[in-house]
């Protein structure tokens, strides 16, 4: 079988982790800016200052991308970039760039994919109480219109965030993201509840505009299983679908919260402060929706623990790793002996990804999905000047053959976004974590080259799939 014709083969970056020019061309000041700065928050105190200089380099990259036969790119806007303050006036310096890379797309005939939020918030913004501060809300529903009326002509495909349960759980819960607040539990539920608010406001008034594309919102996807047959971690393992899973789906695809959670919240104080109109707005949007992104990574294996005692934030060159307790202490994380682990402790597993798969469609029926990212950090080997990426191109295959039993077993997927295309900044493991097609030379001057992966992808994109 070969992918369908409607199945876009694509990469991804982030506006952070590519662009540099931090402070160029009227850019305002973002969380990551500030954040990235603190004494021991950054692997070896990397920040994303210059990043892969995509900023300056975009027409290469893009080039590039063209050669390895891409057909869509998804790439992050930066917020403050458009809007300096998050609130105030639009920087048109800030526009100009995200249509020169947009023209540049079109011109080679790579689709973009947008991702409104990838992380970097204005400066201003977080100082004012960041996500759980519900002026965000409509700040962010005011981006992204600038954003829709600026690019919406070309731009067809836009999702509103990335990962609310990253940014927020590493937010409130393990202080390892800004604004790096340890174990807030009441204030982690109303960030993810106001992000769910802005991004139903955003989507609302993506179809009044009647642009005629679609809109949807990428999160993690991050299945639990349980270790073993018993009784108790067959319950945590529930549990941990219900909390990072379903409380993330529900108010998007069902428009409300699952009511396991709901009850717990009240017992724990934890409700956030939400008015009726917020969750009306929920449950109007959720067939609006076009489309969920999917991050997958790996899954989760767990099992029940009794205490939250040496909790600890999981972060530097564990960030994501298995080990770790759930924040309210009912389940822990491990790593298994029977598995496979790649060199930062994240579990490789094709097979959780289609079981994955198999629960969500069981949830949620027939929903469009796209993989909006999925790949290998490594270090690469360089071998008499070949960058021999051979694990990452055995990951891809793999997740590849995975998509195509499930597109097989009716399970809508329309697209896969590697992460990533080029060699980028990893949030919290600086630039030794690699993910792209593209070799990055830190040592020269920033000099791109293709890695061998750049070559096997483009022959799978040529071939589309069939091989696999
Ligand atoms: C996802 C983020 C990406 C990227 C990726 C890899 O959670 O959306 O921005 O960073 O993870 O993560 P890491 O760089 O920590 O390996």
């Amino acid at each position: 079988m070969k992918f369908p014709k409607d199945f876009l083969f694509g990469a991804a970056s982030a506006s952070y982790q590519v662009e540099g020019a931090w402070n160029e061309d009227g850019k305002g000041i973002s969380n990551w800016d500030i954040f990235s700065k603190i004494p021991g928050k950054t692997f070896e105190g990397t920040n994303g200052d210059v990043a892969v200089d995509h900023y300056h380099r975009y027409k290469e990259d893009v080039k590039l991308m063209a050669e390895m036969g891409l057909e869509s790119y998804r790439f992050s806007i930066s917020w403050p970039r458009i809007i300096p303050d998050g609130d105030g006036k639009v920087n048109e310096k800030g526009i100009e760039f995200y249509n020169n890379l947009i023209n540049e797309c079109l011109k080679y005939g790579i689709v973009p994919f947008v991702t409104l939020y990838h992380w970097d918030l204005p400066q201003t913004l977080e100082e004012a109480g960041g996500w759980t501060n519900k002026k965000t809300i409509d700040a962010f529903a005011k981006y992204a219109e600038v954003c829709f009326r600026a690019f919406g002509d070309r731009v067809k495909h836009w999702i509103t965030f990335n990962e609310t349960i990253v940014f927020c759980g590493h937010g409130y819960l393990a202080g390892a993201h800004p604004p790096g607040i340890v174990n807030d539990a009441k204030k982690y539920f109303q960030a993810t509840h106001n992000v769910f608010v802005a991004h139903a406001k955003a989507v609302s008034k993506y179809k009044s505009l009647k642009q005629y594309g679609e809109i949807g919102i990428t999160h993690v996807f991050n299945p639990a299983f349980s270790v073993d047959d018993k009784e108790e971690n067959i319950f945590a393992a529930k549990h941990a679908n219900y909390y990072d899973t379903f409380w993330f789906y529900d108010p998007i695809l069902k428009g409300e919260y699952p009511e396991y959670v709901l009850d717990q919240l009240k017992e724990h104080g934890w409700t956030p402060d939400w008015t009726n109109e917020e969750l009306d707005l929920l449950k109007a949007s959720a067939d609006k929706n076009d489309f969920i992104g999917l991050n997958y990574y790996q899954p989760k294996r767990v099992m029940k623990v009794e205490s939250t005692e040496g909790f600890e934030a999981n972060r530097e060159n564990s960030t994501g790793a298995p080990g770790n307790p759930s924040f309210d202490g009912v389940y822990k994380t491990v790593m298994m002996k029977d598995k496979v682990y790649t060199k930062w402790g994240w579990e490789i597993s094709p097979e959780g990804f289609l079981d994955g798969l198999r629960m969500l469609k069981e949830r949620y029926g027939d929903v469009k999905l796209y993989i909006t990212e999925n790949g290998l950090g490594d270090e690469d080997p360089i071998i008499e000047d070949v960058i021999a990426d051979v694990p990452r191109i055995n990951f891809i295959k793999e997740h590849l053959k995975v998509i195509k039993k499930a597109i097989q077993e009716g399970i809508n997927l329309k697209g896969y976004y590697a992460w990533s295309v080029i060699d980028l900044l990893s949030w919290l493991n600086g630039y030794k974590k690699q993910y792209g097609f593209i070799y990055v030379d830190h040592k020269n001057n920033l000099e791109r080259k293709k890695k061998l992966s750049f070559y096997w992808y483009k022959n799978i994109i040529e071939t589309r799939g069939e091989e696999l």
